[in-house]
This record gives C-alpha cells, sequence and structure tokens, in this order.
C-alpha cells in the first residue's frame, strides 16, 4: 500500500506550525491573549537550575556584546522571545510529526470524517497542557481569562482539524488508482502538490499578513508623552565642566533606561483595581491604593543610578534617571511591625520575589517606594504602579511590579538570590572610558577622553586615567546629579599620535580604591578595569 510521502508530512507539519505560531502571536499582539510561546519560556527559565539559566544568560549577554548586536536588553529580550517561539514551534512540530505517522501506522485509510476527529483529538490532547502553561504564567493579558481559555483551545482545536484535514487530503486515492491510467495517476501527484503548494502559500500569506498587523497595528511607543523638563533643569547644570564630546548622556530618559526582568512580555497590572497588600507581623495591615500612597504621604526625587549585576566591565545595564516616590518610612509607620519583624518579603506581579531588611529602612530615609521615573507615571516595563529603591544595590535587590509586603521573622533568598546570585548584591565601583574624542582635538594638542565612574551611593572621590603604559593622571569631576548617581569625568590629553590604550580606574569616596583584579559579573557584580583602545592621526 501506497504512504504518504515524509517529505509531504514534513511540509504540512512546518507550515500547520508556523501558522499556530503566527496567529497565536499576532493575537497577542493584537488582543493581549496569552502567546503561549512566552508561558513556555518562562516555565522552562523557572525550572532550570539556577546555575545552567545564569550560564545561559551570560553567554547571551556576551555573544550580543560580542557580535555587536545593539543594545543588550533589547538584544536578550528579543532573543528570550525568539527561543520562546522556537520552542512552541517544536513542540507543535514534533506532536504533529506524531500524529502523521500515527496514523501512518494506525488508521492508514481513514474516512474523512475519521481524520477530522482524530485531528480534534490531536488538537485537544496539545491544546490542553499548553493552555494550561500559558494561562498560568500569563500575567501581560488584559482580557478576561475566560475569553484567553476559549481563544487558546480554538486555536489548537482548529489546528488540530487542519492536521486532520491535510492527513486526509493527502491520502493516495489508492482505489481509484487501480482503475486510472498514468496520466490520471499524476494528475494525481498534482493533486497533492496543489494542496501542498496552496498550504504553503497560505502559510506565507497568514506570515505576512500576521507580521504587518503586529507591526502597524500595534502601538510600541508608551502611552506616556515625553515630559518636557527632566533633562532640562538638571540640578548640576551650572557645573562648569562640559563632558568630552562622545560621552554618554549624563540623565537617561525613561525610554532609554535599560530594562531587565524575568520573563518574556512585562506584567500588566490593573490600575483600576490595584492595591498594594501590606500583611505579615504587623499591627496594622492594610491595602492601599496607589493614590492613597500618592497623597497621603510627602513625594521625593531622587537622581538614580542603577545598575543590573549582570552588568559587564563598560557594559550598557546601567542607567540614571529621576525617581519619584516616597520613604519607605512611611509605610512602617502606617503598617507599625511587630518586634520580631526583622524582614520584608516583597512580592511582584511577575512572579519575582526579594526581602529588604527593616532595619535598614528604619535606618536609610532614602529607601523608596517609587511611581514615577523621570517625571512620569512608571512604564509597563519599568514597573508600573510601584517598584522600590534601595541605594547601593544593584537591581536584582529592587522589585518593580509590587503587588504584596509581608512582614516576617527572619531572611529569605530572593529570586535571584535561590539561583545562586550574591545574598548582599553591593555594588561594585566602576569606571569606563565612553569616547576617546579624536576628531575633537583642542588647539591641536589635547584629546578629550570622557566617561563615568559610579560607586552606588558610597559616592567618587576621584577618576584617573592611564594611557598606553604610563603613570596614572587625574581626571576632573563634573558635580553628579546626586550622591546616588554615576559622575561624568574629562580627561584632556596632551597626546601622541598613534595608536594608544586609555585605561580608567575610580576611588569611592572614602579613598576606597575600585577593584582591580578581574571578575566575572556572576556571582556577586563584575570588578576590573575598563580600557579602550583608540587611534589618533597628525
Ligand atoms: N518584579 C521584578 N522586579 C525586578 C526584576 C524582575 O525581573 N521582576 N528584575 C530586577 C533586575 S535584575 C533589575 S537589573 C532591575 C531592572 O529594572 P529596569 O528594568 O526598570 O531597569 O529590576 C529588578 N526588579
Ligand atoms: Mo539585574
Amino acid at each position: 500500500m501506497k504512504k504518504i510521502s515524509l517529505l509531504s508530512i514534513l511540509m504540512v507539519n512546518i507550515f500547520l506550525a508556523i501558522v499556530l505560531n503566527v496567529i497565536l502571536f499576532t493575537a497577542q499582539r493584537l488582543f493581549t491573549t496569552p502567546f503561549p510561546a512566552f508561558g513556555l519560556f518562562d516555565l522552562v527559565s523557572r525550572s532550570l537550575d539556577g546555575r545552567i539559566l545564569t550560564f545561559g544568560i551570560d553567554s547571551m549577554i556576551g555573544v550580543i556584546r560580542f557580535l555587536h548586536l545593539g543594545r543588550t536588553d533589547t538584544a536578550a529580550k528579543l532573543a528570550e522571545q525568539l527561543m520562546a517561539a522556537g520552542l512552541l514551534f517544536v513542540l507543535v512540530f514534533l506532536s504533529g510529526l506524531v500524529y502523521w505517522l500515527l496514523m501512518r501506522r494506525l488508521a492508514a485509510r481513514p474516512s474523512r470524517r475519521r481524520s477530522l476527529i482524530s485531528g480534534l483529538i490531536l488538537g485537544l490532547v496539545i491544546g490542553l497542557p499548553i493552555s494550561a502553561v500559558a494561562i498560568s504564567f500569563d500575567r501581560a493579558s488584559t482580557v478576561q481569562p475566560i475569553f484567553s481559555v476559549v481563544w487558546l483551545f480554538i486555536a489548537f482545536i482548529v489546528w488540530g482539524a487542519a492536521q486532520g484535514y491535510s492527513y486526509h487530503t493527502l491520502l493516495p486515492k489508492e482505489q481509484l488508482a487501480d482503475q486510472l491510467s498514468a496520466a490520471n495517476l499524476s494528475m494525481q501527484g498534482i493533486d497533492r502538490r496543489t494542496f501542498l503548494i496552496r498550504l504553503g502559500g497560505a502559510t506565507a500569506l497568514i506570515t505576512v499578513i500576521g507580521a504587518g498587523l503586529s507591526h502597524y497595528l500595534v502601538d510600541n511607543t508608551s502611552s506616556v508623552a515625553p515630559s518636557s523638563d527632566g533633562a532640562s533643569n538638571l540640578p548640576n547644570a551650572n557645573d562648569p565642566l562640559i563632558p568630552a564630546p562622545g560621552t554618554r548622556p549624563e540623565y537617561t530618559r525613561a525610554k532609554d533606561h535599560y530594562r531587565i526582568d524575568i520573563n518574556a512580555v512585562p506584567p500588566n497590572v490593573e490600575a483600576a483595581t490595584y492595591k498594594l497588600d501590606i500583611n505579615g507581623l504587623v499591627e496594622n495591615p492594610v491595602q492601599i491604593t496607589l493614590a492613597e500612597i500618592q497623597q497621603n504621604y510627602a513625594s521625593v526625587d531622587q537622581y538614580i543610578t542603577m545598575s543590573c549585576i549582570s552588568n559587564d566591565i563598560g557594559g550598557d545595564l546601567i542607567s540614571t534617571t529621576r525617581w519619584t516616590g516616597t520613604s519607605m518610612q512611611h509605610i512602617l509607620d502606617l503598617v507599625k511591625p511587630k518586634p520580631e519583624a526583622t524582614y520584608i518579603k516583597i512580592l511582584a506581579a511577575d512572579g519575582f520575589d526579594e526581602v529588604v531588611a527593616v532595619d535598614a529602612i528604619r535606618q536609610d530615609e532614602r529607601i523608596m517606594l517609587a511611581y514615577a521615573w523621570d517625571g512620569e507615571p512608571l512604564t509597563t516595563a519599568h514597573g508600573f504602579p510601584l517598584r522600590i529603591h534601595i541605594p547601593d544595590h544593584y537591581g536584582m535587590k529592587q522589585p518593580k511590579w509590587i503587588t504584596s509586603m509581608e512582614f516576617i521573622d527572619s531572611w529569605e533568598p530572593g529570586y535571584w538570590v535561590r539561583r545562586s546570585w550574591d545574598r548582599e548584591a553591593r555594588v561594585k565601583a566602576v569606571s569606563v572610558v565612553d569616547k576617546v574624542a579624536v576628531k575633537n582635538v583642542i588647539d591641536g594638542k589635547l584629546v578629550p577622553i570622557g566617561g563615568i565612574a559610579w560607586a552606588g551611593a558610597r559616592g567618587i572621590s576621584r577618576v584617573e586615567v592611564k594611557v598606553d603604559e604610563g603613570t596614572w593622571q587625574q581626571a576632573q569631576l563634573r558635580a553628579p546629579l546626586s550622591d546616588k548617581t554615576w559622575v561624568i569625568w574629562r580627561y584632556d590629553w596632551p597626546f601622541t599620535s598613534g595608536d594608544h590604550s586609555f585605561t580608567v580606574r575610580c576611588f569611592e569616596s572614602d579613598g576606597t580604591p575600585q577593584i582591580e583584579a578581574l571578575a566575572t559579573s556572576h556571582p556577586s557584580g563584575a570588578t576590573g578595569l575598563q580600557s579602550l583602545k583608540a587611534t589618533i592621526n597628525g
């Protein structure tokens, strides 16, 4: 008996897997229904051993920086999403393959009806677990969960039915073939080929339409209009030191701020129904709205540099913007921690968590519950409605999208600590040469060199630059935006032409030198000196 060729089976399954991916993804972009690929990705990244996960992230960052694939954060997020889509594709493709091989073996010549039913069963068997994962990990949808469930079911059932239909269509019509001439047989060959070509064409069309819809209909820019102030009236506007040309902007607009988080897509917190739930070992547990926090407690602005612990030496996972919020001390006054309450366990809408010491808040009024960045409410990507700022610590200690705070009586490891990163995650001092401005020579003698230096909330007292193996030369410092931000430094080098390397180091306010020994970002933050090469002609 003739069988359906393996090539046909592969093609049908590739096409149908692509179509299902594209349709589910497009729906996610247009209506925020869950894209199961993201759920699968989140499931896998949650279940992976912390060291493997960290190795994966580090390798990804390494590749992105090595190949100059643009901003580390956006490239990494895109890579994650592509991996997620790849995962869904492979799952769907393989289950389709298994279906065809099983059908070929068990039910070689089913009727059209039986083919369809078998396809529907396939859709159910695959759709059920994948939808369950998608729904349980979804925090980004703005539609009712019931719609998401129905939508995913329809999608998988239709995909299954398409499998059954394709199977039946591609069956060699053998009974007929016995009676037919060779010419008619080749007609059937064309029929099958026509079917595959049509299916391929439909796949291409759906892909193009899906891509077009997601690209043109979805407004990727945030709904927040850019604020007019922010960068213009900075507190150090009068500092006479002009940054060397090509130095990074001292102030990062919110839209340019680096972004790192654990899920393929950020969670959507419903503004209308949001309440921060504060509970545990307190006299006065509360559920408080964002508006109440904003109205009841004095708002403060702080210029803050934040860095990801994964930031490599000279990396771009570090930014400086203006945070607005209220001191966490107000929250303590409100809920009145019991004497045994020593830590607050902060939970976030994306499943992230970290603890902060109650004593740290008592001692440091700068620890802040923030609701605005750069003069605008936090965006979804950056933690709407509430996030916390803890001076001197890497981003991994500072949850976004805070949903609850539980006062507890002992320390607990947070999300990244459980995955083998540093318990304290206190920032390491860093200094970076952004630019050797070889095209901006001053008086034919001096080449301006500029960059940043940062030591968390510990401050920078001195920055030095070394050209090749020369002696360390002191750079000029611009007054920082605050005691928690990076400082811009500048060194005008009396140049000699040729190829040179430029190395920078900094000292904290108390004179502690930046650690020169090389260390990778895992587990405690990268250390070592950064250098830049440049050629000066003339
Ligand atoms: N809820 C939540 N908060 C989070 C994270 C996260 O994944 N989920 N990532 C942390 C890390 S590792 C960093 S570096 C900062 C980054 O904040 P940003 O994306 O707004 O720059 O958020 C921190 N807070
Ligand atoms: Mo981070």
